[in-house]
């Protein structure tokens, strides 16, 4: 058949893969490069012509609803992720569709930071597609008798479209490169496999992948289980007998969820104002973290909550909290329990959110007093504010210590949670500064209705109402004996357009340096990346250790480092205890395979270094550290996906 009366035959089928191709490099091109990678394309199309190939088996009539359907899930595909990275700088997932329930809770951080019209151009393809049928109707190009193609030629066309879709994704898998492949499979880093298989395949992949715990234990569960019990032998984190073994045995622990704080507040001042006062006092006082970062992955504040406890990295598909709150876990809750302590979480928001209220009873947790147990008398953003809801945990604190020896307890903050736009019960905190420009003093705001402005107002009232907790639990009596533990969960998500004005505003301009003034300060996606620190605080009352820990340390950390200062002890723990370290370095591990040390920033999806003080590290450290994040991912999810602390325990008795 001649190309001309190919294409006249299949209108339809070439319309639906140059339009899906069209999006596809659309949407590549606004969220990662600028510029046109073949890879992506040819395989786009491959897999297209593939889809496409199965409209042979459909009568001429009906294809068009074949077509129509297919562009329906692609468009979606592609409005869906636009969004989705707009907010979250990551991929949809359909293991996420089980969480969907929460995104309503947080709607309005959803219609204002999520939804944005101009990811809707993807919609163009389906009044194209209709277009193209209502013309090809009118002409009658879509007859079936004149046009129709006999049986025997279209079983020839099947084959042949799906040859060539076949040639056309083998020709360019011999370009990619083993690392991209891995990411593929693994799909820790699912901007990489975007980029070099293009949306379409990378959500095939993900919808593979996100089914595949369900189909995993079939399959897969020998090997894991070898490859843990194997890891543990060779790496199982001693138990630690340092000078700060068992100082804080028999003490009431008070652990403060301080939602979206990062560090980076705790380092400015504004008109010589502290944006946290309070928190700044704790951190000089106590045990100051102060290159503490969050490990989470999609599970934002669960994946905080869960690290924290279990010292094992987040799922990389799905949410522990939702996905698999049935498997079991060592926790510090349940170590703790084991020591007759009493532990409880307190937190304002439903009891189902993140699905709290089932974990939190497998974490160990005795009781969470959810909204249910509290007057909501006062609310920012999205639900009690923390003031009020501090208050009333105070009688039930009272309760808990009138009936039990110790107690541990998390208080799960709320009013600092994006979109940060709930201002009215804050004070006015503002973010002015004085620019000494050419010996003369402007004060100028470089925040100017900003998100990063609105967020060190909140963060200012949350740090507020910490101060009030700390006062309120020392008139009670509650201070004493009891350790302070406070954590940021996450960083806030703020863009780095706004940091862009914090460091470089020019006042006269009301714009930024440009990149040659003698004034601009370079700061750069790393250097924004690293200020994602959040902090973790260990204080007492009496003031007892001051210090602060400046080696990189994070989340996975807590339980191996607080588990052995109130003597409780995880062998499963894939953290360090930071006070046995030796050579002062630790390397703390992200969700998506990147990774930090005392020396570099690894960026997983860049395959990039940072280095961070300028001295040069060998390619063995750098890949070395790269496959020992990597492993160590891999088996924290083979823990997770198959319930293998339960099995390996089992096994022991
Ligand atoms: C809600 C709160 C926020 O209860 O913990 O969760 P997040 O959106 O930060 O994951
Ligand atoms: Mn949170």
């Amino acid at each position: 058949m001649g190309i001309k009366k190919y294409v006249k035959k299949n209108k339809l089928l070439l319309y639906f893969v140059i339009s899906s191709l069209i999006n596809s490099t659309i949407i590549r091109f606004m969220l990662l490069d600028n510029s046109f990678n073949i890879r992506p394309f040819i395989i786009d199309l491959g897999f297209l012509l593939f889809i496409s190939s199965f409209s042979y088996l459909i009568k001429e009539k009906s294809k068009i609803k074949y077509f129509t359907i297919w562009s329906i899930i692609l468009v979606l595909i592609c409005i869906i992720n636009a969004n989705y990275y707009g907010y979250y700088t990551s991929f949809a997932s359909f293991s996420l569709l089980a969480t969907s329930a929460f995104i309503v809770d947080v709607s309005d951080a959803v219609i204002k930071d999520v939804i944005h019209l101009k990811y809707f151009i993807f919609l163009w393809q389906l009044l194209g597609l209709f277009y193209v049928y209502r013309t090809l109707k009118k002409k009658k190009d879509l007859d079936n008798t004149k046009l129709s193609i006999k049986k025997i030629h279209k079983n020839n066309i099947l084959r042949n479209t799906i040859i060539v879709s076949f040639i056309l994704m083998g020709s360019m898998a011999i370009f990619i490169k083993p690392s991209e492949w891995n990411r593929l499979r693994n799909l820790w880093n699912r901007e990489t496999v975007v980029r070099v298989f293009g949306i379409y395949v990378y959500q095939t992949d993900d919808l593979i992948q996100s089914l595949h715990p369900k189909i995993n234990n079939l399959f897969g569960h020998d090997k894991a289980y070898k490859e843990v019990t194997q890891y543990y032998e060779e790496n199982k984190l001693p138990k630690s007998n340092n000078e700060y073994t068992n100082i804080f045995k028999g003490k009431n622990v008070i652990t403060i969820h301080a939602e979206s704080i990062q560090t980076i507040a705790m380092n400015l001042t504004f008109d010589n104002q502290e944006i946290t006062p309070n928190l700044n006092k704790l951190a000089s006082e106590g045990i100051f973290f102060s290159n503490f970062y969050s490990q989470v992955g999609v599970g934002t504040s669960s994946d905080a909550e869960f690290t924290f406890a279990t010292s094992l990295m987040p799922s990389s598909s799905g949410t522990v909290f939702v996905n698999y709150f049935d498997t079991e876990f060592v926790t510090i809750q349940k170590l703790l329990k084991e020591k007759n302590y009493y532990v409880a979480s307190m937190h304002a928001n439903n009891g189902s959110f993140w699905n709290r209220q089932v974990m939190h009873s497998n974490m160990g947790y005795d009781m969470l007093y959810d909204k249910e147990y509290f007057t909501i008398d006062e609310t920012i953003g999205l639900g009690l504010s923390d003031k009020s809801f501090f208050k009333q945990v105070i009688p039930y604190i009272k309760d808990i210590k009138e009936s039990n020896d110790n107690y541990y307890i998390t208080l799960i903050m709320l009013s600092n949670h994006t979109p940060f736009d709930d201002l009215e019960l804050t004070d006015e905190f503002n973010t002015l500064v004085d620019y000494n420009i050419n010996g003369q003093t402007i004060t100028a705001n470089p925040l100017e209705s900003t998100t990063l402005e609105k967020y060190f107002r909140l963060v200012h009232y949350a740090d507020q109402a910490i101060g009030q907790l700390i006062n309120d639990l020392d008139e009670e009596g509650l201070l004493d004996n009891t350790v302070i533990v406070i954590y940021g969960d996450h960083d806030a998500r703020i863009d780095k357009e706004d940091y862009d004005l914090l460091y470089n505003y020019n006042p006269l301009t009301n714009s930024l340096y440009d990149k040659n003034d003698e004034n601009y300060i370079e700061y750069n996606k790393y250097d924004y990346e690293l200020d994602k620190k959040v902090p973790f605080i260990i204080w007492t009352k009496d003031n007892e250790i001051s210090k602060e820990i400046t080696i990189p340390t994070g989340m996975i950390d807590v339980l191996p480092t607080l588990g052995n200062m109130l003597g409780v002890y995880s062998k499963y723990s894939l953290g360090t205890d930071i006070f046995s370290i030796k050579n002062n370095d630790n390397t703390v591990i992200f969700t998506d395979g990147s990774y930090l040390t005392n020396s570099i920033y690894y960026s997983a999806q860049k395959n990039e270094i940072y280095s961070i003080n300028n001295t040069a590290v060998e390619e063995s450290y750098i890949t070395k550290n790269a496959q020992k994040a990597d492993k160590k991912i891999q088996i924290s999810n083979d823990i997770i996906h198959f319930d293998l602390i339960k099995e390996i325990r089992e096994k022991e008795y």
